[in-house]
């Protein structure tokens, strides 16, 4: 049955996996997408483990919602979650709980400033997924998610979430740290493999790739300890995901691989910032930031 107050807000990997999961829960939310679609339904493919399960959707964009909106995943890209938001703000209820799924850190915050008067939740999520198609979605490694709420609740939005859902989503108190976990993960793995074009398995390459890497790791702890992070043991966390995603192209990769703007602003870029403001000298990220505009990777 159609959900009247769930919307997903997207239709990239994360957006189609997370209504297509939503709607194995027995909760079909409506999609929203950045263009007006010829369709106004579709069959959602989710495969998993050689498996394919089809869900149907209602799709929308943002002049044609009809109703109002309590609960919305939005699953875009970090770079164009606010304009997406703004262009929908007529129809978020004034109780609506916000659900945030970038990668990087930076835009969850403007959000959470911009719509103030709105529950905002973040998420961190280590779940693999990757869109062979248009509308069909490969859960290619079944990770976690954390949610937390980023500004003050008194109710949890998302309890259904939480229990029965084919995603593991677990409750966080403080997902800032959460999210600067999957950051600091994000700012060793995601420019080196848009740099060298590469699988996230081949930085452990036992040479030149690795040893930038390590360098990176090695920054990207002296920034997490200047900002009052919880101790990581990052150099493992690194290595472990490197190895258990050793055949995924990252995110980063992909974007650059087809041309588009990546999240790197709000990966590497904000622990640039974070790491000017701290005081501590990044080098190695500087210099992969550099020759990562040098080739046209922004
Ligand atoms: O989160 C990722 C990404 O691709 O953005 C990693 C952890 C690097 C997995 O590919």
């Amino acid at each position: 049955m159609h959900c009247d107050k769930w919307f997903v807000l997207g239709a990239g990997s994360m957006g189609c996996l997370w209504a297509a999961s939503l709607g194995h829960k027995g909760i079909i939310p409506r999609l929203i997408l950045r263009a007006s679609s010829e369709r106004q339904h579709v069959a959602l493919k989710l495969r998993s483990d050689d498996q394919a399960q089809y869900f149907g959707v209602d799709v929308v964009c943002a002049r044609t919602i009809n109703g109002s909106i309590d609960r919305l995943v939005v699953c875009t890209k970090a770079q164009d979650t606010l304009a997406a938001l703004h262009s929908i703000e007529p129809y978020l209820n004034d109780n609506c709980h916000i659900l945030l799924l970038q990668n990087g850190m930076g835009s969850q915050q403007t959000v959470a400033q911009r719509y103030a008067n709105h529950v905002v939740w973040a998420a961190s999520s280590t779940d693999g997924a990757y869109l062979p198609a248009p509308f069909e979605v490969c859960h290619a490694g079944q990770g976690e998610t954390w949610i937390g709420p980023l500004t003050g609740v008194s109710t949890n939005g998302f309890d259904e979430l939480l229990h029965n859902f084919r995603l593991t989503v677990r409750y966080h108190p403080a997902i800032e740290e959460k999210l600067w976990e999957k950051l600091a993960i994000n700012c060793c793995i995601n420019g080196l493999t848009a740099l060298f074009n590469c699988r996230n398995g081949e930085l452990l390459d036992g040479g030149v790739k690795q040893s930038r890497l390590d360098r990176l790791v090695v920054e990207t702890c002296s920034v997490l300890h200047a900002a009052g992070m919880p101790a990581l043991p990052l150099h493992d966390r690194v290595y472990g995901v490197c190895q258990t995603t050793a055949s995924n192209i990252s995110s980063t990769c992909r974007d650059a691989r087809q041309g588009r703007a990546t999240e790197l602003p709000f990966i590497n870029g904000f622990l640039i910032d974070k790491a000017r403001s701290l005081d501590v000298a990044v080098p190695h990220h500087h210099t992969l930031m550099t020759q990562l505009r040098s080739r046209g990777i922004r």
